[in-house]
């Protein structure tokens, strides 16, 4: 989508701090972090949500989740410590409509999230 700020990322129209890409995804530091780590993963393909991701996204949402290994390792931090979090739905706290995965680490996590 041309207006989308992320798909700007990705076509690096606007500059990001990309820490990991790929053919598919993109992983970027978040510009407001609210942990020590906070890196976003995006597809490349715009997805508004994953409330709208359909059947043909399977294999695109597979390697979303699993960029989130290249991401810990290209960032040399414990594979096994971190939190991920889809916000979906204004409601829900998500600000921006090109789904994103946000990768958390660096810090104790409360559950349940506020
Ligand atoms: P949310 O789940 O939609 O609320 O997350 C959007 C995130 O995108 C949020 O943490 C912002 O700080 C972050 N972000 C960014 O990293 N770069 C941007 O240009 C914009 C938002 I706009």
């Amino acid at each position: 989508m041309s207006d989308c700020i992320f798909c700007k990322i990705v076509r690096k129209e606007i500059p990001a701090q990309i820490v990991y890409e790929d053919d598919v995804v993109v992983a970027f530091k978040d510009i407001n972090p609210a942990a020590p780590t906070h890196i976003l993963i995006i597809p490349r393909e715009h997805i508004s949500s994953i409330a709208v991701a359909e059947a043909s996204h399977q294999a695109i949402l597979g390697q979303l989740l699993l960029a989130s290994q290249k991401v810990t390792a290209a960032l040399g931090i414990e594979p096994d410590n971190h939190r991920l979090v889809i916000n979906t739905g204004a409601n829900a706290g998500q600000t921006v409509f090109h789904l994103h995965v946000h990768l958390l680490a660096g810090r104790n996590l409360g559950w349940p999230p506020g």
